[in-house]
C-alpha cells in the first residue's frame, strides 16, 4: 500500500489500522480509494479535486449540513452517506497539498453503470426523487454554490465559445460538424435557464449529478438505498436532476461508446424513470412536469458541450483514459440529443401519460 495514503488515513477515526487501500470506482473528478482495516471494515478515501471545487471548506459544510438533515429523517442508517471525522474532529483533512475525506463504505449494496433491469432504473428514480422530496424543506440559503453556474446552460455556451475562439490545441478543425450541431441549438437550450430566472420554474435543492452510479441499490432487495456523491448538491432545478439521470441511464450505450450508432434513447426506460421520479417527488409543479423532456434534452446537450469544450481545451477537466476520450463522450451526447429530437413527440406523450 502507498505509504502516503497510509499516512493520510492515520489522521481519520477509523475503527482499526488500515491494511489496504486501492483505487476505486470510475468518477471523473475526485480520486477514490477503497480502504480495508485490520477488522475487515471498509471505507472510501477520497482526494477532493480542489481545482474543480475551489471552496472545499464550503463544499464540506454543505455535505455535513445535508447529511445531518437527512439523518433526522432516515429510517435506515445505511441510507445516508456518512462522513468519518478526522482525529481533530473535522470533516476533511488538508495534507500533502491535497484535500482528503473518508466515508463509510455502505456494505451490501450495488452500484451500476447501466441498469440491468428496468426495475433497477425505476429504483434510481425513486432514490433521486425521494432525495429531492426529503430536501424540499432544507434551508437552501445555507448552501454554498460549490461550482457556480454548474447547470447554467447559456453560461456553458459562453465558455464553449470562448474556448473555441482560443482553440489552444488547434482541434477545432477536427470537430466542425459537432460545433455546428451545438450552435444550431443555442436558443432552445437557454429556455430552462430563462424560466428559472423569471421564477416560472422553482429553485430547489438538487443533487445535480444524478447518474445511475450515484445511487446505491440494496444488494438483497435491489431497492434504492443511498444517494452518494453530494459534492454538487446546490440550489438548482429538478429538471437538471431528471435530465442528467435520463442522459446517463436511459441511453442504450455507455457515455463513452465509440460506435455512436449504438447510442439511442430507450423510450421505455424514459417512461420507467419518469414514472418513478414523479411518484417519489409529488410536489413537482405543472410547469416542471411539462418541461421534463426539455430537461432531458438540455442536460444531455449541456454535458456534450462540456465534453467538447474540454476536448478543445486539452482535456483539463474530465479525466481521460485514451486520446479523443472527451470527443467520444461529446459525440455520444450529441447523438442522444439527435435521437431525442426524432422521438420528441413520443417523449411528450409519455410524460403526459405518466404525470396525469
Ligand atoms: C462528472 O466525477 P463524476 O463522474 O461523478 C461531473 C458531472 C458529469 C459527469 C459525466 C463535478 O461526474 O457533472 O455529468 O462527470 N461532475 C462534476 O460523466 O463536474
Ligand atoms: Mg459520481
Amino acid at each position: 500500500m502507498d505509504e502516503k495514503l497510509f499516512t493520510v488515513l492515520r489522521n481519520f477515526r477509523l475503527d482499526a489500522e488500515p491494511v489496504s487501500c486501492e483505487a476505486y470506482g470510475c468518477g471523473h473528478i475526485n480520486g477514490s480509494f477503497l480502504v480495508v482495516t485490520a477488522s475487515g471494515r471498509r471505507y472510501i478515501l477520497q482526494r477532493i479535486n480542489h481545482h474543480t471545487f475551489k471552496n472545499v471548506e464550503g463544499l464540506m459544510e454543505n455535505i455535513t449540513a445535508i447529511t445531518d438533515f437527512l439523518w433526522k429523517k432516515a429510517e435506515d442508517p445505511r441510507s445516508v452517506m456518512t462522513l468519518v471525522k478526522t482525529r481533530g474532529g473535522e470533516s476533511y483533512l488538508y495534507t500533502q497539498a491535497s484535500y482528503w475525506r473518508v466515508i463509510n463504505f455502505v456494505e451490501g449494496t450495488i452500484c451500476l453503470q447501466m441498469p440491468e433491469t428496468e426495475e433497477d432504473f425505476y429504483q434510481s428514480a425513486i432514490g433521486f426523487g425521494s432525495f429531492q422530496q426529503m430536501l424540499a424543506d432544507f434551508p437552501a440559503e445555507k448552501l454554498h454554490e460549490t461550482i457556480p453556474n454548474f447547470h447554467n446552460t447559456p453560461d456553458r455556451y459562453r465558455i464553449f465559445l470562448e474556448t473555441l475562439e482560443k482553440d489552444p490545441m488547434h482541434r477545432a478543425i477536427k470537430v466542425q460538424k459537432e460545433i455546428t450541431f451545438v450552435l444550431e441549438r443555442q436558443e432552445e437550450m437557454s429556455v430552462l435557464q430563462n424560466a428559472l430566472d423569471i421564477g416560472e420554474l422553482p429553485l430547489r435543492v438538487t443533487h445535480n449529478d444524478t447518474k445511475l452510479n450515484n445511487v446505491l441499490l440494496d444488494a438483497e432487495t435491489r431497492k434504492a438505498l443511498c444517494v452518494i456523491d453530494l459534492d454538487t448538491v446546490m440550489p438548482g432545478s429538478s429538471l437538471y436532476d431528471f435530465g442528467d439521470a435520463i442522459r446517463f441511464g436511459a441511453a442504450t450505450a455507455p457515455e463513452d461508446e465509440k460506435d455512436i450508432s449504438k447510442v439511442e434513447l430507450d423510450l421505455h426506460l424514459f417512461r420507467v424513470f419518469t414514472r418513478g421520479y414523479v411518484k417519489a417527488c409529488p410536489n413537482l409543479t405543472e410547469k416542471e412536469k411539462e418541461y421534463l423532456p426539455l430537461g432531458a434534452k438540455t442536460i444531455t446537450m449541456e454535458c456534450g458541450i462540456r465534453f467538447l469544450t474540454d476536448y478543445l481545451d486539452g482535456d483539463n477537466y474530465f479525466s481521460i483514459d485514451r486520446e479523443g476520450h472527451n470527443l467520444d463522450r461529446a459525440r455520444t451526447q450529441f447523438k442522444l440529443v439527435a435521437d431525442m429530437e426524432k422521438k420528441w413527440d413520443e417523449m411528450q406523450r409519455i410524460v403526459k401519460e405518466e404525470t396525469r
